[in-house]
């Protein structure tokens, strides 16, 4: 039999990182992911996969790039994904610098080193629709110019640039695909989807009020577990290539939480304006949702809708999970979930 190639995963206690080393372990690589220690338990993803012990874990930050170098060296991986990242959009306001070396300066020095080393390791880059910021026009796609408006979305402008400078220039397999946001219930419990349906699951036990930032920001919400197929794609192409994936739809914060709200048996209604809109279920006249000015952020990125073709007519890659079955898989695992935590 042959020697089973051997997959290193940054990030793989997150959300994207459980579900591709699932996806590679069914695809028979052997898988190694990187973790940082924590005083936390972190690795309920993996457990709730079922994954915990197929894993080869190697103990590390990003930020320290020669620990991370030594391991290439020792595993001599075939595929990199690199899904480690500051993600969180609102924290990278308040410490720009850390966001930068975790999601930029450690990835430079890892392609640095591939690049000078005699390792042929195709490398996978975690980029993003945030990169896009707020542009006049429709949607975006691999044509559709940057315009990052927070540390995180510039910190992956960069790298994302970096990563096809050095395609072009060594003629190595480096690619980048250009992901909007997607969801699942293993997604971060700070993350306004995740937010919202644990809240809202919660609320039927406990009294408790939703509070919510901008809810007029509009965002084109996919499901995790295909979105890991795509980046598999992307790094089985015959050219290397970057490539945006998305579902091509997009609607609101506030459509989002009324869809959820409805699906769990709450008839909503809206009263006020700006910080002062509330909701409320119209048959019990419960409070369900405020506004608080916590969760808006310094610069907001208001629209975000994909338009995935070019992956379509490359790899023949679509997405089928639309966001009204997003929302049902979120609430159906919410509280299985909580067995893993
Ligand atoms: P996530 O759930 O926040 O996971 C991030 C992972 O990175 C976690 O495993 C985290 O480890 C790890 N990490 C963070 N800082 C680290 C550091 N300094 N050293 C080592 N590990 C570190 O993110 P995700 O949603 O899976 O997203 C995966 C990647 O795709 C990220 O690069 C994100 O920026 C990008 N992306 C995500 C989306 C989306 O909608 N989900 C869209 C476009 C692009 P801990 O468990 O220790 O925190
Ligand atoms: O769920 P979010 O925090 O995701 P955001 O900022 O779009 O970033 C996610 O997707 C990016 C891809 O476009 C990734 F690159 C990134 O790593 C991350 O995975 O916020 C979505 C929208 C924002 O406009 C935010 O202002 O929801 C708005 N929002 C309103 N109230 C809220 C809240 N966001 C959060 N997190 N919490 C709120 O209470």
């Amino acid at each position: 039999m042959p020697n089973k190639k051997i997959a290193f995963i940054t990030g793989i206690t997150g959300q994207d990182g459980s579900y591709l080393a699932k996806l590679l372990l069914q695809k028979n690589y052997k898988v190694f992911g990187l973790v940082r220690r924590s005083s936390t338990y972190k690795y309920f993803r993996l457990k709730y996969l079922n994954i915990l012990e197929k894993v080869n874990f190697v103990y590390g930050e990003m930020t320290e790039t020669d620990f991370i170098i030594d391991q290439l060296k020792k595993i001599r991986p075939n595929v990199f994904y690199n899904l480690a990242a500051q993600s969180f959009v609102k924290y990278s306001f308040d410490n720009p610098k850390y966001t930068n070396s975790v999601n930029y300066k450690s990835v430079k020095s890892i392609l640095d080193y591939i690049i000078n080393s005699k390792l042929k390791i195709k490398f996978y880059q975690a980029s993003t629709s945030e990169m896009y910021g707020n542009i006049n026009c429709g949607y975006q796609d691999e044509k559709t110019k940057f315009n990052p408006n927070s540390p995180y979305a510039l910190s992956k402008v960069k790298i994302h640039n970096l990563v096809k400078k050095y395609r072009n220039k060594y003629k190595l397999f480096f690619c980048s695909g250009i992901l909007f946001n997607h969801e699942s219930p293993l997604r971060g419990s700070e993350f306004v989807t995740k937010k919202i349906i644990s809240h809202l699951v919660k609320m039927k036990k406990i009294n408790s009020v939703l509070e919510l930032g901008n809810i007029y920001a509009v965002r084109d919400w996919g499901y995790a577990p295909e979105y890991v197929k795509a980046m598999y794609s992307i790094m089985q192409a015959k050219i290397p290539e970057d490539y945006v994936v998305a579902t091509s739809n997009s609607i609101t914060v506030k459509d989002f939480f009324i869809r959820c709200c409805k699906k769990i048996g709450y008839n909503p209604i809206f009263k006020g304006r700006g910080i002062n809109e509330k909701c409320y279920d119209k048959r019990t006249g419960r409070l369900i949702m405020r506004i608080n000015k916590k969760y808006f952020r310094e610069s907001e990125l208001y629209h975000l809708k994909g338009r995935p073709l070019k992956i379509y007519k490359d790899l023949g890659f679509k997405t089928k999970v639309n966001v009204d079955d997003l929302i049902s898989i979120m609430f159906k695992e919410e509280l299985k979930l909580t067995h893993f935590i």
